[in-house]
């Protein structure tokens, strides 16, 4: 599967959910949900190494791994942590978060390429799961 390209978000369902299972507060939430709703995302890939450069208007992360090796990020709210990606199909990969330091909800993400050429990225925490739909720009 080639995750590369350009995307646009579809729909969202849950990210406030997601932040308020992580604990973010009310004032901070509505600022991520507003800036969160227009995010660009570029995905480089290749062969099982990928580059994936999310931004809005106020938070930009870049993440660079290979599936099946562990890498470090953060997790949606900001919180240093270890990740773990693996495939789960030969279109899937899924990735089980660590944090550094600290309690909160497991967290963990995964993204798979549909039959229909769309990305669906999910992220967890404890039982919230937050669905974004993307297309290719
Ligand atoms: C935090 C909390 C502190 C204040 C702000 C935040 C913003 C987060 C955003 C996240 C966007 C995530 C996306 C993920 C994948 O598609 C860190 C929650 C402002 C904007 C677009
Ligand atoms: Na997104």
């Amino acid at each position: 599967a080639d995750f590369s390209g350009t995307w646009r978000m579809k729909s969202s369902e849950n990210f406030e959910e997601l932040l308020k299972a992580l604990g973010v507060n009310v004032f901070l939430r509505k600022i991520a949900v507003a800036a969160a709703s227009r995010p660009s995302v570029e995905i480089k890939q290749q062969g099982e190494t990928l580059s994936i450069q999310t931004s809005t208007s106020v938070r930009t992360t870049h993440v660079s791994f290979t599936v099946g090796q562990i890498f470090n990020e953060t997790t949606v709210d900001g919180r240093p942590c270890t990740s773990f990606p693996k495939w789960d199909t030969d279109r899937k990969i899924t990735c089980e978060q660590t944090l550094l330091k600290g309690e909160g909800p497991r967290t963990s993400w995964s993204r798979e390429l549909t039959d229909n050429g769309e990305l669906v990225l999910t992220m967890s925490a404890g039982d919230v799961v937050c669905t974004r739909v993307y297309e290719r720009e």
